[in-house]
């Protein structure tokens, strides 16, 4: 049964906010990333009780260690705040913080009572299962999170803003309310970063009458695993699939948490979530928040792990797991049925992910059993077929290997093709223009590439073509640019492999003898490092093949990826 009573919440009353918010500008402050942002409003309305703050050190080597909190109650994932070591250094234990969003706006206070450096090995294999980087969660760890861990209880001032979806954000208080006022006594919770198609319907369809409970969509809108369909898309999707269901049994709200795809220990914890919003039962499915697979091919998880782990802990947990029944349509009854429940010799239909991206990016048919005219259409509108999508091709090499005199010739090209605007950005280019303040420490470079990633995914989410031609010697680097891209369009690597000797031998621009002796720090190849690209999706030898060639060989792989035809 429904748990009525209101879930404790971390705000304090309105006038006291105010004040509180007028007391906080003086304090020293931190500006949340997105993924905090997430985190602080969940723990600011009740969707991460009993949690009160961000993690102290004792309990987040609880969590990380053994799945609770120093006090024994069950969590699973760390909540914690990570900062930079220099604004760390800036902040003694026993003070209060201002945390802001991303425009500046004081969103609580955090009264500090931990400042340390985690263990992030001990954490990327306790929580996520392994220490590997092709893990999100452990490529966020390493490669996006600050270095120090700040924990402590949270004072909450304002909700973080959202412009969009208002009427479909509740609260787990407005989420309770509303069942209560509509007499829902048992409600069963979707958990999903996807759009639905006729599967997810009959499965969640099921779900409820099988648990006699009404029925709440709940997906994700905070983050969900780089790449995924966008939310906006998504949301439009589940409105236009929601009068597939009987009428009065079901609502759609949105969650604005930011996943780990951390398998069984996510399923726990979006298990709590749901118990916080009022949810009775949950749907855990095969491979539940699944990060696909690992650097050696495998998944990172057994598909049954994460229902295993939570059937283990429901009990404790007060929210009860349906598991997901596997639906596929089986053609000579023209339904959806039950995968277990059907005879050898029927014929089922199936398309998965990857096909169905296909079909999408290559302008394919889409059947009508497999999903719903409006989530077909909404999809390829947010999905245009690939040769009318944005891409960005990004050279890297050493100085002089030619980079710029390749991606000016492939820019020409493009040109001559027409179809889509194209933008270089050169490295000594984008240092005149856009980074004409820094110099050449791994920081400094850091800087300059990932603002020219940055530039270069908004040209991509646009639906144009960037060219990028710098140095850009660190993979983890190029490989965040990459995460960066890929969330709009198709990235292509391009390794200019062109040798050290060569590009010395060369030396166009004079640097190198001026390296060699000391007149010039830090230059790549001679008193800094370059790391070789190890799976670009192009390497090209220039001392092999002249301009021409060399912006031929993008060409075709351009034409192979389906991005120009
Ligand atoms: S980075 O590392 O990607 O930020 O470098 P980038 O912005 O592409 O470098 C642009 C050009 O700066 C010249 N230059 C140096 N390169 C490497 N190391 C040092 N210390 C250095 N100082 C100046 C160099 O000519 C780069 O131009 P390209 O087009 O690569 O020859």
């Amino acid at each position: 049964m429904i748990d009525h009573l209101p879930i404790p919440e971390l705000y304090v009353s309105y006038e006291s906010a105010k004040k509180l918010k007028l007391e906080a500008s003086d304090l020293p402050s931190w500006d949340l990333t997105p993924r905090q942002i997430c985190d602080l409003e969940l723990l600011m309305n009740g969707g991460f009780n009993p949690l009160k703050g961000f993690l102290s050190e004792k309990d987040y080597l609880n969590v990380v260690q053994e799945m609770r909190l120093a006090d024994g109650s069950l969590w699973p994932i760390p909540i914690t705040l990570d900062v930079t070591p220099a604004f760390a250094d800036t902040i003694e234990v026993g003070t209060d913080i201002a945390l802001r969003d991303q425009e500046g706006v004081i969103l609580a206070t955090l009264c500090v009572s931990d400042n340390w450096v985690p263990d992030k090995t001990l954490e990327a294999i306790n929580v996520f299962g392994a220490d590997d980087v092709t893990h999100p969660a452990v490529n966020y760890l390493y490669n996006t999170a600050g270095s120090v861990y700040l924990g402590g209880t949270v004072t909450g001032i304002q909700q973080p803003v959202h412009y969009d979806f208002r009427r479909r954000r509740d609260t787990p208080n407005e989420l309770r309310a509303y069942f209560r006022k509509l007499g829902w006594r048992r409600v069963v919770a979707f958990q999903t970063r996807n759009p639905l198609h006729r599967a997810h319907q009959e499965l969640t369809f099921r779900a409820a009458k099988e648990a006699q409970a009404n029925l709440l969509i709940h997906p994700v809108v905070g983050m969900t695993k780089p790449g995924d369909i966008d939310h906006f898309t998504r949301v439009r999707c589940y409105e236009s699939v929601l009068d597939q269901y009987p009428s009065a049994t079901t609502n759609l709200s949105l969650l604005n948490l930011a996943m780990r795809m951390a398998g069984p220990r996510e399923a726990v914890w979006h298990g709590l979530v749901r118990k916080n919003f009022g949810c009775t039962h949950f749907i855990v499915g095969r491979d539940h928040a699944g990060p696909g697979k690992n650097s050696q091919g495998e998944d990172f998880y057994g598909p049954y792990d994460a229902q295993k782990l939570f059937r283990e802990h429901q009990q404790e947990m007060g929210i009860e797991m349906v598991d997901f029944k596997h639906m596929v349509y089986v053609q000579e009854r023209a339904q959806y049925e039950a995968a277990d429940e059907i005879e050898e010799d029927a014929t089922v239909l199936n398309i998965s992910g990857t096909e169905l991206r296909r079909r999408l990016s290559e302008g394919l048919e889409i059947p009508e059993w497999f999903s719903f005219p409006e989530v077909v259409r909404e999809l390829r509108r947010s999905r245009p077929e690939r040769s009318k999508q944005g891409f960005t091709v990004f050279f890297t090499g050493f100085s002089g290997s030619g980079k710029s005199t390749i991606a000016n010739a492939l820019m020409i090209k493009l040109m001559e093709m027409g179809g889509r605007p194209v933008t270089l950005l050169d490295g000594d280019l984008v240092r005149k223009h856009l980074s004409s303040e820094l110099g050449f420490s791994k920081e400094h470079r850091d800087l300059n590439i990932r603002r020219i990633g940055y530039v270069a995914s908004e040209i991509t989410k646009n639906g144009g073509i960037a060219l990028c031609a710098p140095i850009a010697p660190y993979a983890a680097t190029r490989r965040a640019v990459r995460e960066d891209i890929e969330a709009f369009g198709t990235f292509i690597e391009v390794h200019v492999a062109t040798s050290l000797e060569e590009c010395e031998r060369r030396d166009r621009k004079g640097l190198y003898k001026l390296a060699r002796e000391g007149k010039i720090k830090e230059f790549t190849g001679i008193s800094d490092p370059y790391d070789v690209p190890e799976n670009p999706e192009i390497r090209i030898e220039t001392e092999h093949a002249d301009v021409d060639n060399c912006a031929h060989q993008v060409i075709l792989k351009l034409e192979n990826l389906g991005l120009i035809s």
